[in-house]
């Protein structure tokens, strides 16, 4: 039997580390055949990766570097892509960023600067990315981003990357209407917490993983897996009738009052 994703090309950008999420969506884009190209910002994150690939034997197809707040790189790195890879059928965006202070404390602190700084790269960044990619999606495909509960209520701390959230999923859904009527599905998934380099020094984490345990339907918080395969499935002809959705993927947290 072909594998759901045999022959196709997928972009994953946002992998820092073995915790992030973008990682155990690799695996998952992995496992169902895909051959993958990988966009990060960091000489870090690179290393890290170039490392990861290595001990899970998995080939990238690509790697480029792409700093999400810089039109020319989003442009170089697709163009790029363009011309080694050419076609592509997904990318998967999973990359945030808000200044550490103002995930504290009250929302109405937010500074300016630190407001337009976590919309440019957790939010916009999406459209760019939208924008170049097509160009080379020309046999249609899906685009998915990462997403939280934060975008549709008020958790305390989450703050200004809230408001950025939301802004995320507002844009899928109008890019979804765009993209359609060249067979792009643009989807998010909402994940519960999860310990990622991201999440790591934020206060309120341990809280907030606590009280899925307390109430969530299935009493215990997600892991990067779980995200890799809703991902896997969203990016997938497995969802070819869902654009513009936003997929919880949170032990149910979200339906409980
Ligand atoms: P990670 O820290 O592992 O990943 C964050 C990524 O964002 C890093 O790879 C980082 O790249 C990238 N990034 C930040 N700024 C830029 C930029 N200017 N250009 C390009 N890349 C950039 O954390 P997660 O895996 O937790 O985060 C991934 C996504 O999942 C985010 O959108 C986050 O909001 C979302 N999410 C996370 C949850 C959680 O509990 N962890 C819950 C719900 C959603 P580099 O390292 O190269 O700087
Ligand atoms: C309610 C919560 C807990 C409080 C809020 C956390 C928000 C986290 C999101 C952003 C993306 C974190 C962030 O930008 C951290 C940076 O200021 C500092 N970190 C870094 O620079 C590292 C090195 C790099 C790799 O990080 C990035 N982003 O580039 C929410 C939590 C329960 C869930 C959660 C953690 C959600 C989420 O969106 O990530």
């Amino acid at each position: 039997m072909t594998k759901l994703l045999e022959g196709k090309n997928i972009v994953v950008m946002g992998v820092a580390n073995e915790r992030s999420i973008a990682w155990g969506i690799t695996k998952s884009l992995h496992n169902a055949g895909a051959n993958l190209i990988f966009t990060n910002r960091q000489e870090r994150s690179y290393q890290k990766l170039v490392k990861l690939l290595d001990k899970h034997e998995i080939q990238a197809k690509l790697i480029v570097s792409c700093d999400v707040a810089d039109d020319e790189s989003i442009q170089q790195a697709f163009n790029e892509i363009g011309e080694k890879v050419g076609v592509i059928h997904g990318v998967v965006h999973s990359v945030a960023f808000a200044n550490r202070d103002e995930l504290q404390g009250e929302y109405a602190n937010t500074s300016r600067d630190g407001f337009l700084l976590a919309q440019e790269i957790s939010a916009y960044s999406l459209v760019a990315v939208t924008k170049a990619a097509k160009e080379l999606m020309t046999e249609g495909g899906g685009i998915v981003t990462q997403t939280y509960l934060g975008a549709e209520r008020v958790i305390p701390g989450y703050n200004v990357m809230g408001v950025a959230k939301a802004s995320l999923e507002a844009s899928v859904r109008y890019l979804a209407e765009d993209m359609g009527k060249y067979g792009i599905r643009v989807n998010a998934v909402s994940a519960g917490p999860i310990r990622t380099l991201s999440a790591k020094g934020v206060s309120n984490f341990n809280e907030k993983a606590n009280v899925i345990v307390e109430k969530a339907p299935l009493r215990r918080n997600v892991d990067q897996d779980e995200v890799g395969d809703a991902t896997l499935f969203l990016v997938s002809e497995m969802a070819r009738g869902i654009t513009g959705e936003v997929l919880h993927v949170d032990s149910g947290f979200h339906i409980i009052g």
